[in-house]
């Protein structure tokens, strides 16, 4: 990494998640818009306390039973998922049997091209979606989200769909897709247009929803049927702004400047 950040620094993590996001760009991975997409899932993070809250993790198992009842998962990724969790990727397509796609807002032939090699030095056997795999398109949608593998998401009955924007969301939705979202953002098009939406960082989503996928394989069918139907999308999206609200309340009563010290 080009700068150094100290160890001891207290916002380490964060700081070096910048890192990662800024070299990736440097290296045509990640678009300036992706840049500017993250501080706004900075914002939403520090809002729920940098960790994987209640109703993301009760998101995050419906995500994992949705993926392993799947009959052919895909998950899509874009230069942000690849700068931040591209081995996480690779781990939950193995562990929940998913093809991986490159799905990008702003395509181009060099930043496909740089994403399948980010993802396949991270141990991925196959990237769909790259240069004339991308042959199918999504009906009604007309962004260059549209372009799809007909090997991959086209044909997908589950897709999970990190950092997106929208009305992809919808398209797939409107196509009889699952779609599962992961987005910081609680009231974005995507987080209320999808059928499981995960409100957490992608990444500590990713290896959350694989953990769960590694606990519920075992359990039979109906099983995890019962899982996906009893999950309310509308309902857990309402528990994590009746959690903000929650903990801005308390953070309001408390000294700001031991924050840390307090468990809220
Ligand atoms: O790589 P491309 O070309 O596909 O472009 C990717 C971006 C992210 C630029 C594109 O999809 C875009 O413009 O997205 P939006 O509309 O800015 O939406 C991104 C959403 O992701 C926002 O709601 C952010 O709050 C959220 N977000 C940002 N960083 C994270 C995040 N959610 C989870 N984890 C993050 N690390």
């Amino acid at each position: 990494m080009k700068h150094k950040i100290p160890k001891s620094h207290p916002r380490y993590e964060s700081l070096i998640t910048r890192e990662m996001l800024v070299e990736a760009f440097e290296k045509g991975v990640v678009v300036p818009q992706g840049l500017i997409a993250h501080g706004r899932g900075e914002c939403f993070d520090y809002l729920i306390g940098e960790r994987t809250i209640p109703p993301a993790d009760e998101a995050a198992k419906a995500a994992a039973a949705a993926l392993l009842l799947a009959e052919h998962p895909i998950i899509s990724v874009n230069g942000n998922t690849a700068a931040l969790a591209a081995r996480d990727v690779v781990r939950l397509a193995e562990v929940v049997g998913a093809g991986i796609e490159v799905n990008l807002f702003y395509r181009s032939r060099e930043r496909e091209e740089a994403i399948a090699r980010v993802l396949r030095e991270s141990g991925a056997a196959e990237v769909l979606g790259v240069g004339e795999d991308a042959s199918a398109t999504i009906p009604e949608l007309h962004s260059e989200r549209r372009r799809v593998s007909p090997r991959g998401i086209l044909v997908a009955d589950v897709v999970l769909v990190p950092l997106e924007d929208g009305d992809r969301v919808e398209a797939l939705e409107r196509m009889g897709k699952r779609t599962i979202v992961i987005d910081l953002n609680p009231l974005s098009r995507s987080a209320r247009m999808g059928s499981i939406t995960v409100v957490d960082n992608v990444i500590r989503a990713i290896p959350n929803i694989a953990r769960h996928a590694e606990a519920l394989k075992g359990l039979p069918k109906e099983e995890l049927e019962r899982i996906v139907e009893e999950y309310d999308n509308n309902r857990v999206l309402g528990d994590v702004l009746r959690y903000i609200c929650g903990r801005l309340r308390e953070l309001s009563r408390i000294d700001l400047k031991r924050m840390e010290e307090y468990e809220v």
